[in-house]
This record gives C-alpha cells, sequence and structure tokens, in this order.
C-alpha cells in the first residue's frame, strides 16, 4: 500500500529554503511518515481523515467518494452526530470501506491557519482517543474549500511533526499517511515532506 523510500527520493532540499522550518531529522518519526497518490477511498488502514462539510451529510469531492464507497451505513451513522464545527473532528465506523474508521473533519473555507491547524489536531486527538494506529489524510480544504495547496501542505506537516515530538510515548501509532489525489498536491507534498521529516 505504501511508497517506501520517500526519504532516499529524488526530491532536493535547496528548493525551498528560503522559507525551510529548521526541523532535525528524526528517522524514527521519519519511518511513521509516508505520501501516496491515490483514491483514499481504497487504503486499508485503521482510518482515513475525510474534508467533509459542518452539516457531515456528504457533499463532493473526497467526501462524496468516501460516503459512495462506504455506503448508506455512513450517512445513518453521521447524521445522528449532529454536525461537526469547522476545525473540530468526529469518528464514525468505515462500513463499506477498507478502512476501519472514517474521521471527518471540517476544514475552513480560505487560507484561515489556525482553523485548518485544528482540524488537523483535532484528527489526531480523536485517532488517539479511539486508539488508531494508522491513519490516511486526505488534503483537507484544498479542493472545493479553496485553501492554497503549499500552506495547507505546511500545516499539515508542521501539525504533524509537533504532534509526533509531543506524543514520543505513543508507540501503537505505526503510520501517518498523506493522500494526495492530484499531481499539483503531489508536487507540493515531495517538496514539503523533506523540511518537516529531514532525511539522514
Ligand atoms: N481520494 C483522495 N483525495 C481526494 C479524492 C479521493 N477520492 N477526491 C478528491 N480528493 P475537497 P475541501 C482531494 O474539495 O476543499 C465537499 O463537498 C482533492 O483533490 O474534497 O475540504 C465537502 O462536503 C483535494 O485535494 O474538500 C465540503 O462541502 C482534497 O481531496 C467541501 O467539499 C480536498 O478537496 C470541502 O472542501
Amino acid at each position: 500500500v505504501y511508497e517506501k523510500g520517500l526519504f532516499k527520493s529524488r526530491v532536493s532540499r535547496k528548493s525551498n529554503s528560503q522559507s525551510s522550518p529548521q526541523f532535525p531529522c528524526n528517522e524514527k518519526l521519519n519511518e511513521k511518515v509516508s505520501l501516496i497518490q491515490t483514491d483514499i477511498t481504497k487504503l486499508k488502514v485503521d482510518a482515513i481523515v475525510n474534508a467533509a462539510n459542518e452539516s457531515l451529510l456528504g457533499g463532493g469531492g473526497v467526501d462524496g467518494a468516501i460516503h459512495r464507497a462506504a455506503g448508506p451505513g455512513l450517512r445513518r451513522e453521521c447524521w445522528d452526530l449532529d454536525g461537526c464545527r469547522t476545525g473540530d473532528a468526529k469518528i464514525t465506523k468505515g462500513y463499506d470501506l477498507p478502512a476501519k474508521h472514517v474521521i471527518h473533519t471540517v476544514g475552513p473555507i480560505g487560507e484561515k491557519e489556525g482553523l485548518l491547524r485544528s482540524a488537523y489536531e483535532r484528527s489526531f486527538q480523536v485517532m488517539t482517543e479511539n486508539k488508531i494506529k494508522s491513519i490516511a489524510f486526505s488534503n483537507i480544504s484544498t479542493g472545493v474549500y479553496g485553501y492554497p495547496r503549499t500552506p495547507a501542505g505546511r500545516v499539515a506537516l508542521e501539525t504533524t511533526r509537533k504532534w509526533l515530538e509531543d506524543h514520543p510515548n505513543l508507540e501503537e501509532v505505526d503510520r501517518i499517511i498523506f493522500c494526495v489525489f492530484e499531481d499539483e498536491n503531489k508536487v507540493v507534498y515531495e517538496e514539503l515532506l523533506p523540511l518537516y521529516f529531514p532525511p539522514p
């Protein structure tokens, strides 16, 4: 499922040096993080993270794809959740998906950094509360909600790096996957990953 060898890839760290964050290499953390380009509904992980809206009742984009693949049980469970505020996250079962759970988070409309950070942080909290070991994130807010891709990637990776550093005893979390769909986000993550998770 996972693309291995990410950190030995051809990516140059020079390309983004102007605004490089200064994170030291930590191979233990690097091992937990992967990039994959695929349809997130195909991933067999403990949880996939949906870019939902506040109603939690489905929509277009990745949300629509997840609801279609999961089947009507997902919509029924979402109905009972009574929505989700922007920056928050809620969990359901995965129903007909290969993933066991769906963490539904609602990103901001437009470039509101605090709310996007909150969406990732709340997803990590929900992951921990539910003892989830492997998680795949879609690129929250970067489609219909119009958050520019590179700043959104920075928020995703910075939040992840900090969360991993703040939870050094979470041995049970063994994989955090960034699931990109279109080529533009793949390019963004290939450039940013070595800045937040530098190779040896
Ligand atoms: N697998 C993985 N990623 C996907 C898939 C897929 N099957 N389909 C799209 N993406 P968006 P948002 C990528 O618009 O910007 C919905 O209607 C897509 O290329 O799905 O947070 C909700 O109901 C993009 O990079 O979510 C909300 O109303 C990323 O997923 C609203 O859109 C997110 O794009 C949320 O907008």
